[in-house]
């Protein structure tokens, strides 16, 4: 309806100290690595986080996180991919992840699980999101918020001018009316991928573990979706296709 599920402590205090512990092990281990690198807004962006560490392959078929993302958009659903952040920037300005590029698209169900390991609130970093704007008129109203990339690039990015006179609603970006999840370890944040949101105040070494599913693709604009946005689906990481867990495995099923 809103396009976002925002569940208070749905991880219990020992889990989310765990999972703290394990992904600054991982960072750690990446963080000494020969060549490791911060990306161009000083972000350290891990690759496979969840897949590619067997002790965090509990979060994405745990009833919690699995069960949730299932009742939201069915249990057929794929795995596309998974997130471990430790962000660099004060900003995220507004965008939605995915954007209506082809006719129909828009409503093809997607969503992100957002676990954010420090507390974070309206003056510090915690994520916004305008509520429906996950459906239209809303979401293509809200495009002109978004400033494109000269080449065509698919790279989504607010004006992120100080003066609200050239922002499009003459608002600046943090004073957009948007409901704030203001978020402690082990509160997940549910959100529909279509749907506008952004992180103001945030500081450099904000934490973050994301996981995301997807509809199974239903014809060849979804199929497109997929080419365009990330080829998990069609690639699924080894650990996942290989699993143990029949859940797993079933969500990353190789699509053709
Ligand atoms: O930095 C943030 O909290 C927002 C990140 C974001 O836009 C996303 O994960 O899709
Ligand atoms: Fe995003």
């Amino acid at each position: 309806m809103f396009g976002f599920l925002f569940q208070k402590k749905l991880l219990s205090k020992d889990e989310v100290e765990q999972l703290i512990d394990e992904a600054e092990r991982i960072w750690d281990g990446e963080r000494a690595q020969p060549g490791y690198k911060v990306d161009e807004r000083g972000s350290h962006r891990s690759k496979f986080f969840i897949e590619s560490n067997p002790s965090l392959h509990w979060l994405v078929e745990d009833d919690r996180i699995y069960g949730t993302a299932a009742q939201i958009i069915g249990s057929d659903l794929l795995f596309t991919g998974s997130e471990g952040v430790v962000s660099g920037y004060g900003q995220a300005p507004w965008h939605p992840d995915r954007r209506t590029l082809w006719p129909g698209i828009l409503g093809y169900g997607c969503v992100k699980a957002m676990i954010y390991l420090d507390e974070t609130t309206a003056d510090r970093g915690a994520l916004r999101v305008i509520p429906g704007s996950h459906r239209n008129p809303m979401h293509e109203g809200l495009y002109q918020m978004l400033r494109w990339a000269p080449e065509g690039d698919d790279m989504h990015s607010m004006g992120e001018t100080e003066n609200p006179a050239e922002m499009p609603y003459g608002l600046s970006g943090d004073q957009m009316p948007a409901f704030i999840a203001e978020s402690e370890p082990g509160d997940v944040l549910f959100f529909n991928q279509w749907l506008f949101h952004a992180a103001y105040n945030a500081w450099p070494g904000r934490r973050y573990v994301a996981a995301k599913f997807a509809q199974p693709p239903k014809n060849e604009t979804h199929l497109k979706f997929h080419h365009m946005y990330n080829w998990v689906i069609f690639d699924q990481h080894k650990a996942f296709a290989e699993h143990k867990s029949e859940r797993i495995r079933k969500m990353a099923r190789q699509v053709e």
